[in-house]
């Protein structure tokens, strides 16, 4: 089965097999009957698996030998059989990365009409005691995953109609544009530094030093999410990105409707969840950017034995994607370590990188990046199907 870069869905729940989503099938119906209950805990041989790898090192950790590792540099070859499956890559991969940037080969903007090339084709793997959970071990080139940093970062961020957890006990007023062409103004931009956040409550006021450094917890696209009952709430959602919202459509077999922002400083983790909030079982997909972590997934075996437990810890760096289908799609998942001091160098100048105007633009945050993970977090809400998806025959 060869991989088509797909804009198409596939309904699956589940217990389906473990093949690869194409653009043929159609969707159809929501999860209704397959989604697991929301308010499921989950087992206690993965909270106590998810608590190990909390409390070890990055020494520790890279001597683990049930990490999964599918960095292709790597020697390590863990138990879980790490399959290589060639036949799942992603086509039109540097269209879809040209379309993001708007370049063309040589790197000049011009709306991405020609295609650039990459330097080594993308790799897939799948762990054997996963079906349905794809890596992709850095799958974004270095200035895609910079432009999609200054995209979230500075331009999503700016946007007051995407909810943080700072909304949820702040007022947080927002910066000028610094532009004639009416591009917001970034958080990290030095006369961002004056603003004032009030507390709703009791919380102590903060500075955007402070917001950025430590409490900016996890921006919301799209389906703005109701973490406190977690529902995406009824009515029209600020539109996805449409940059952002390409990319993912252009490489992965889903619709990218709602994504979370997650940000991450060393020392802070993600417990163990399922995503089930959804109306379709249609994949997830999370792309990584900055620090590495480790990230756990489990599948729920027979009876609540660890050994039963299908449990992989999966090293994440930056650039690296993860697809969840199939029955890996509601597969319980968590980060319970990301490495401090492992942030590509290349990046870590982060934002303060790129052009000139940039670097003095965004110089009191240089290196900010250095300590960060930042996760994006992809999901289609509703069954549907896609915007430029073909007609089956037989449709009518
Ligand atoms: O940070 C990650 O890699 C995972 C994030 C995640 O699981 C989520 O947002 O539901």
């Amino acid at each position: 089965m060869s991989y088509v870069s797909a804009r198409g869905q596939v309904e699956r729940g589940p217990g389906e097999s473990d093949e690869r989503p194409t653009k043929r099938a159609r969707v159809s119906g929501s999860n209704a009957e397959t989604a697991p209950d929301a308010h499921a805990k989950p087992p206690d041989a993965i909270k106590s698996f998810y608590k190990r790898y909390q409390r070890y090192d990055k020494y520790e950790i890279a001597r683990r030998l049930d990490l999964a590792d599918c960095d292709v540099n790597s020697k390590t070859f863990t138990k879980h059989l790490v399959k290589q499956c060639t036949e799942d890559l992603p086509t039109g991969l540097e269209t879809a990365f040209s379309r993001f940037l708007g370049t063309n080969l040589a790197g000049d903007a011009d709306g991405g009409s020609d295609d650039r090339r990459l330097e080594k084709p993308p790799t897939v793997y799948q762990l054997h005691n996963m079906p349905g959970l794809f890596i992709y071990p850095n799958l974004l080139p270095q200035d895609v995953q910079i432009s999609l940093l200054d995209k979230l970062l500075h331009r999503d961020l700016s946007n007051p109609e995407h909810q943080t957890n700072v909304h949820l006990h702040f007022n947080v007023p927002y910066p000028q544009s610094t532009s004639d062409s009416g591009e917001p103004g970034s958080f990290f931009d030095s006369s961002a530094a004056t603003l004032e956040y009030k507390p709703k409550a009791t919380h102590s006021a903060i500075d955007t030093q402070k917001l950025l450094d430590k409490k900016l917890r996890w921006i919301t696209l799209g389906g703005q999410y109701d973490w406190s009952n977690k529902v995406y709430p009824a009515g029209t959602p600020p539109a996805f990105p449409p940059d952002i919202k390409g990319l993912v459509e252009d490489i992965f077999p889903m619709n990218a409707e709602a994504a979370i922002v997650n940000l991450y400083t060393p020392g802070e983790t993600l417990s163990v969840h399922r995503d089930v909030s959804e109306e379709c079982a249609q994949p997830l997909v999370s792309i990584s950017l900055g620090c590495e972590a480790v990230f756990i997934a489990a599948l729920e075996g027979a009876d609540s034995k660890a050994s039963n437990q299908r449990i992989a810890p999966i090293r994440l760096r930056s650039g690296d994607a993860v697809l969840m289908s199939g029955e890996s799609r509601y597969a319980w998942h968590g980060v319970p370590k990301v490495l401090p001091d492992m942030c590509p160098e290349w990046l870590q100048v982060w934002p303060a990188i790129g052009s000139e105007e940039n670097k003095e633009r965004f110089k009191a945050y240089k290196g900010w990046l250095k300590g960060k993970r930042i996760n994006l977090n992809v999901r289609q809400m509703f069954a549907g199907a896609g915007p430029d998806d073909e007609p089956e025959v037989g449709d009518a």
